[in-house]
């Protein structure tokens, strides 16, 4: 089981090893440390993270992640065992030894990234708050498209490989949001042509 956390409004402790805020966090589903991890009898999979979100793996075992940036910049990152994502000593496209730039990011725009759902090897779909849209995120290729919008704000995604479709929910309710009276919802629509 993984599992993310925020800084809690407290950067450096994102750089402390000792700390389990402002990171990406693995364990047994009794809540126990997982074997193998990559700092002893620790709970940490990654750290330097400022608000990670959404968590999926490709087809090839890939994990990458979503994160909201301090003001714009959210990231995409691919996540190894061990790795130092750089928060809050980089952001964006900036670039420090022993630490991860992100894969992508949204720069001066804001998608604030949510949850997450891969498809195949390279199609990162994420629900996006601020953003109101569902987002595909090509890993590879590193491009985006926008899959759908005008629900407002997304929370999370799911993908149903079976049925091949999409289930997600909106966050309009939120007190950032513009409900309607229907909000929130949970919808459901066909996933990518094969
Ligand atoms: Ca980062």
């Amino acid at each position: 089981m993984y599992a993310t956390t925020g800084d809690a409004k407290d950067p450096e402790l994102s750089q402390d090893t000792d700390s389990l805020a402002g990171k990406i966090l693995r364990m047994d589903l009794d809540g126990t440390v997982a074997e193998g991890n990559p700092f002893d009898d620790s709970y940490l999979y990654s750290y330097g993270h400022r608000n990670p979100q959404g968590l999926d793996w490709t087809d090839d075992d890939r994990l990458f992640s979503t994160e909201h940036g301090p003001t714009a910049n959210d990231e995409i990152n691919h996540i190894e065992p061990g790795n130092n994502y750089g928060w809050p000593e980089i952001v964006g496209d900036e670039t420090e030894e022993g630490m991860e730039t992100a894969v992508m990011n949204s720069g001066e725009e804001t998608w604030a990234p949510s949850g997450a759902a891969m498809v195949g090897e390279q199609s990162f779909y994420v629900a996006a708050l601020a953003g109101e849209q569902l987002i595909r995120f090509d890993v590879d290729d590193d491009t985006t498209d926008t899959i759908l919008e005008g629900e407002g704000r997304w929370r999370d995604v799911v993908y149903d490989e079976n049925e091949n479709m999409f289930y997600v929910i909106t966050n309009n309710t939120d007190g950032r949001g513009d409900p309607i009276d229907e909000d929130d919802r949970l919808l459901r629509f066909e996933g990518p042509e094969p």
